[in-house]
């Protein structure tokens, strides 16, 4: 595990990028659920998805130039867009007016600015209609609560499969993956658990095909040997190194710049560059990582306020950064 581990960290910080559906209403990558929108109110974000200005060549540089040395993308987030060209499903970026496999691209621009890639990629789905509902997981009606009705028709074994099937794509069809990002099957009060997720044999497909790839701890298989690679804190600074059993953990901390993960054009609550800075040093001072996270816009560019963020963040690790 260390030795696996041992590139990511020595690395430290990296770019997290949660782009999808959401950055069309620009308010918050749960949008769906904290308003309760319909599918077919959703669908018309699917019908007008045409981000004309992606550019990942650039996203990458400003990823590179803020002194990132690591990146990982939402392949697929909550609402179950599929970002990639997938065979398992429709709901995905080729049958968007963009019509491209936007991970290709991404996957491409990121490594030819030797960044290390990562893959996002949601066990929730709202979409997939085999995803059982729970309070915990689910943008699930709220004024509907007989789980029993609800779930009459559909079946997690098939959910499992389709999981499964498209995890392997995504650990196939692209090369070499160096970390992938699962989020999240902790049961919560009222919910699943990991077992649902097949977890343990998905792990094990995972090490399998790639070999060197390292998990975070999102599939809440602690009492698994090979089960997650590093913790993940969301949104807050911790006091001390993490331990568990008394030793200290590999960590990353997960943090955004205004609140919300997904593109929200009126949040007003920005960190400014000092606070970031901070952030950054105290994470690596006990022992941490730090994934500070982008949301693009619908037409696939970086807000300002990210750019002087990044370039704030850049001109102190021109002079601080490792190698
Ligand atoms: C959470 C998700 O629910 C958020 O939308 C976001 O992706 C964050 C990094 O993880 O669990």
């Amino acid at each position: 595990k260390e030795k696996r581990l041992a590139w990511w960290t020595n690395d430290r910080f990296g770019m997290f990028i949660h782009w999808g559906l959401y950055a069309l209403p620009a308010r918050h990558e749960w949008v769906k659920n904290r308003e309760q929108i319909s599918d077919s109110a959703y669908r018309k974000y699917f019908e007008y998805f045409n981000p004309d200005l992606y550019n990942p060549r650039e996203w990458a540089k400003k990823a590179k130039a803020a002194g990132m040395k690591y990146a990982v993308i939402t392949t697929k987030h909550h609402d179950g867009f599929c970002l990639f060209d997938s065979k398992f499903t429709d709901y995905k970026a080729t049958n968007t007016p963009i019509k491209k496999d936007l991970i290709k691209e991404w996957v491409d621009a990121f490594r030819a600015e030797g960044l290390k890639i990562g893959f996002y990629y949601s066990l929730i789905d709202w979409h997939h209609p085999d995803f059982t509902i729970d309070r915990t997981h689910s943008a699930r009606p709220k004024n509907e609560t007989d789980y029993e009705v609800l779930n009459k028709n559909r079946d997690m074994g098939k959910y499992r499969t389709y999981l499964s099937n498209q995890v392997k794509e995504l650990l196939t069809n692209y090369g070499k993956v160096d970390i992938l990002w699962l989020d999240y099957s902790y049961p919560g009060k009222y919910g699943k658990d990991h077992n649902d997720w097949g977890s343990v044999d998905l792990i094990k497909m995972v090490r399998k095909l790639q070999p060197g790839i390292i998990v975070n701890d999102r599939l809440d298989l602690k009492e698994y040997a090979d089960g997650g690679d590093f913790v993940t804190p969301e949104q807050y600074k911790v006091a001390a190194w993490p331990t568990e059993n008394g030793k200290r953990v590999p960590w990353e901390t997960c943090q955004t710049f205004s609140g919300s993960w997904g593109y929200y054009r009126d949040e007003t609550s920005w960190k400014n560059v000092q606070q970031l800075l901070v952030l950054l040093i105290e994470s690596v001072s006990k022992g941490g990582n730090l994934l500070l996270n982008v949301g693009p816009t619908a037409r696939g560019k970086f807000d300002h306020r990210a750019d002087d963020a990044l370039s704030g963040m850049g001109a102190w690790m021109e002079y601080n950064s490792r190698a």
